[in-house]
């Protein structure tokens, strides 16, 4: 196995809305996570709101399409998985240890932007909030780790979804810009790294979960997503006007695509499928939208336009590294018949089943190999470094008695990602900064809100049905990455 090179950020990543809890604590406000329910892999996650009328409703997450005008909030008799987490907020110190411990080089978390700015809209910052972060990078630099921030990770505050629905209205960016210009001043040398929005592609798919919006058609998405990529250019040029040493990136749900045949048509289908991850990297990259996405909102009658201004915060706020989350590839056809084979679970990411690929017990389909493209992609068309910032793989852990925990899936998942990756550096010459699997320690799931579906390196005794106390319990896998990291991947054998 080649060594990676030197200086590579490896690590774990998580999501405030994910792991924090504190639900109420110290000051924060709410935000969208907070207002959405447990699911399961057969049960959706749910959004509550109330209507005009008083009346509390609950409606599933993905395919929500709320048109009257209603609050949203959080209600009793709902069970709410953001409000716990994995209860970070009062563990941080006993989680980070354990990070120091596999020698994390690098953590990714998010700020929680209600903690600072509790409906986002202020004008002064939320001093607890402030505080607890504080707490949290020193405590990581403690132990030599770089905080990797991301500004904005399905925690869009739900004062601004009440107010004025949140990123479809251009208001929501200069609360962004205040929000980032505060915490960009306050952790000055305390953090470098920092990724603007998390999967900024994931608005098509969930409005909700991206950014706290109720509705879902072609004008909601062109307007949230103009919002949000004229706010990353302009955080782009806040951090580094704050702070010249500042690196940051983007961050896209990114995966390969195959067309299912070598008809030209499916081939066809493929390359335009890829648009949907490319058209935001193309904007946050290159600092311009591509002509294929201006045609696609002629074609759908999307009102589009940029101001002379709006055009040069897009091309002067360009990232200065790529990151994506890589789970799984998709599959495309134009073959009706075929199509009628959609993938189960997926996250609606994956489209057609595979047959040379195996899924996870949530029907992600398994491809190291995909991963290897995706990289040689994003270095190809932008020349820019490469981070991945996700990768990993959900599954069903069992605590034995004795408190160990065999995750061998997890094991396995890793090392052949990381085979994959270190092939594109070594072999096909691509730049990739660093890795970080997902949910290194056991968190919530974003598109299911169980426990139950757990990445982590440290297990985590929180169950669904609300038992469990909490307590971290090395897994296999932890002693495995502590390995990994000491030998730069150099040694991923089995322990
Ligand atoms: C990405 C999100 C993460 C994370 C991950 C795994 O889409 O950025 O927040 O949750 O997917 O997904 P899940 O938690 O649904 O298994």
């Amino acid at each position: 196995m080649a060594k990676l090179p030197e200086g590579f950020l490896w690590g774990g990543a998580t999501a405030a809305n994910q792991f924090e809890g504190g639900f109420a604590e110290g000051g924060k406000g709410v935000n969208s996570s907070d207002c959405t329910t447990r699911g399961s892999r057969t049960k959706p996650r749910m959004v509550t709101f109330k209507t005009k009328d008083g009346e509390v409703k609950a409606v599933p997450m993905f395919g929500m399409n709320v048109e009257e005008d209603v609050e949203y909030g959080v209600f009793e008799g709902y069970d709410y998985p953001s409000h716990q987490g994995i209860d970070f907020y009062h563990h941080y110190k006993e989680d980070i240890a354990l990070f120091g411990e596999m020698g994390f080089k690098t953590f990714r978390l998010s700020i929680n932007w209600a903690r600072i700015f509790p409906t986002g809209m202020e004008e002064t910052p939320n001093e607890n909030g402030l505080k607890f972060y504080d707490d949290v990078f020193d405590e990581l630099h403690k132990y030599n780790i770089e905080p990797l921030v991301t500004l904005s990770h399905y925690e869009t505050p739900i004062g601004l979804s009440n107010t004025w629905e949140s990123w479809v209205d251009a208001r929501t960016i200069p609360c962004f810009e205040r929000y980032v210009r505060t915490v960009g001043e306050r952790y000055k040398g305390k953090c470098r790294y920092w990724l603007t929005f998390n999967e900024i592609n994931i608005a098509a798919m969930s409005p909700w979960m991206s950014s706290g919006v109720g509705r879902n058609n072609p004008q909601v998405v062109a307007d949230i997503s103009k919002h949000q990529l004229i706010a990353s250019a302009k955080a782009v040029l806040i951090l580094h006007e704050i702070d010249p040493n500042n690196k940051v990136g983007n961050m896209v749900a990114y995966g390969a695509n195959y067309p299912y045949t070598c008809n030209p048509a499916d081939v066809l289908a493929s390359k335009q499928r890829m648009h949907s991850y490319h058209f935001y990297e193309d904007v946050q990259a290159r600092g311009y939208y591509p002509s294929y996405k201006l045609k696609e909102y002629e074609r759908e009658g999307v009102e589009f336009s940029l101001t002379d201004e709006e055009k040069e915060t897009l091309l002067k706020g360009t990232v200065d590294f790529l990151s994506i989350s890589y789970y799984m590839s998709s599959v495309s056809s134009t073959d009706p018949e075929i199509l009628k084979q959609v993938a189960e679970g997926n996250m609606g990411l994956g489209g057609l089943k595979n047959p040379y690929l195996k899924a996870s017990d949530w029907g992600w389909a398994i491809d190291p190999t995909g991963l290897r493209i995706a990289i040689n992609e994003l270095w190809e068309r932008y020349q820019k470094p490469v981070y991945i910032v996700e990768n990993s793989l959900g599954t069903q852990d069992k605590l034995e008695e004795d408190k160990t925990c065999h995750d061998q899936a997890h094991i396995d998942y890793l090392r052949s990602h990381i085979e994959a990756m270190a092939d594109a550096i070594n072999i096909d010459g691509c730049e990739v900064m660093g890795y970080t699997p997902w949910g290194c320690i056991d968190l919530v799931s974003a598109s299911t809100g169980e426990m139950h579906k757990r990445y982590g390196f440290i297990y985590v005794d929180y169950q669904d049905d609300g038992t469990g106390d909490g307590a971290r319990y090395r897994k296999d896998s932890f002693y495995w990455w502590k390995k990994v990291i000491a030998t730069n991947g150099e040694d991923l054998s089995n322990l």
